[in-house]
């Protein structure tokens, strides 16, 4: 999954996609790159952002939308009128980092329609969220946490087929919260739903590799993020340097099978 964020102020990407035809061409370079599908965003999930008012979020991502119709996409969207139209121009996930709680109307529109659907797990909000996390016992309050969204979701009418399930790296966790889950993704795969994982550049990259105050990770260190998690059971990354990622993917695919093809 190719991460296009279509906001000035995403900690990765940001400021870089404004432009509707430049967003399309990367969306299309993903996709040429090996990307199944490209994550489409209108707004910065990253710790401390402000939520984005509706309008603007549909003015930043309906052209996007316009240029890459007939084309794998999915809508990185809490908003149920975001995924709405988002659905309309033919969009095949809702990559919702709330989980079907930041809108009420969103599982109508899920259950309305043929999309998939991602559930993230969060502790509270984008901007409350790294304010000293706490947990028990993290991999099982994840595991919790999935258990009563997949029940909600399914007596909702979405066929469990259609949800992916995803830890939520950096949201509402510490380096160590984050560390435990990567290391325990055995456990979230148990729940029988494919695993989505985005670490892609995340700050939990670089803290790892010495600098506490890391906002971002290397390139190097996301793909060896990726692979760790494939090997564990993950099975979509979302990531920002795709062609990289599909490589080290297949090198690591191929050692599980113990062949070429
Ligand atoms: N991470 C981000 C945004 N959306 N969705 C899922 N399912 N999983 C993630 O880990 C995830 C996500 C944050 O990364 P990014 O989009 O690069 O930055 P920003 O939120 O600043 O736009």
């Amino acid at each position: 999954m190719g991460i296009l964020n279509i906001t000035p102020d995403s900690f990765s990407d940001g400021g870089l996609h404004l432009e509707p035809a430049v967003a399309a061409a990367v969306a299309r370079r993903q996709l040429a790159d090996g990307a199944a599908i490209v994550d489409v965003g209108g707004e910065s999930t990253r710790p401390g952002a402000e939520p984005v008012p509706v309008d603007e979020e549909l003015r930043r991502v309906v052209p996007v939308l316009e240029l890459l119709e007939g084309l794998p996409v999915s809508i990185d969207t809490s908003k149920a009128p975001v995924a709405a139209r988002a659905i309309e121009l033919g969009a095949a996930m809702v990559n919702d980092v709330t989980a079907l709680r930041g809108d009420p109307e969103m599982l109508a529109v899920i259950a309305g329609s043929d999309a998939a659907v991602c559930l993230m797990h969060m502790q509270r909000t984008p901007a409350t969220m790294q304010k000293a996390p706490r947990y028990e016992d993290v991999v099982s309050e994840v595991v919790a946490f999935f258990e009563q969204r997949l029940e909600l979701a399914v007596a909702a009418g979405i066929d469990e087929r259609r949800i992916a399930l995803d830890p939520g790296i950096g949201f509402g966790k510490t380096a160590d919260h984050n560390l435990a889950l990567l290391r325990s993704l055995d456990r979230l795969v148990a729940l029988g739903r494919p695993l989505l994982l985005g670490v892609s550049r995340k700050s939990l990259l670089g803290k790892i590799l010495g600098d506490p105050a890391a906002r971002r990770g290397t390139v190097a260190s996301s793909i060896a993020a990726a692979v760790a998690a494939f090997d564990r059971g993950a099975a979509i990354f979302r990531v920002h340097d795709v062609r990289e990622t599909v490589e080290a993917l297949a090198v690591a695919s191929a050692v599980e099978r113990g062949e070429l093809g």
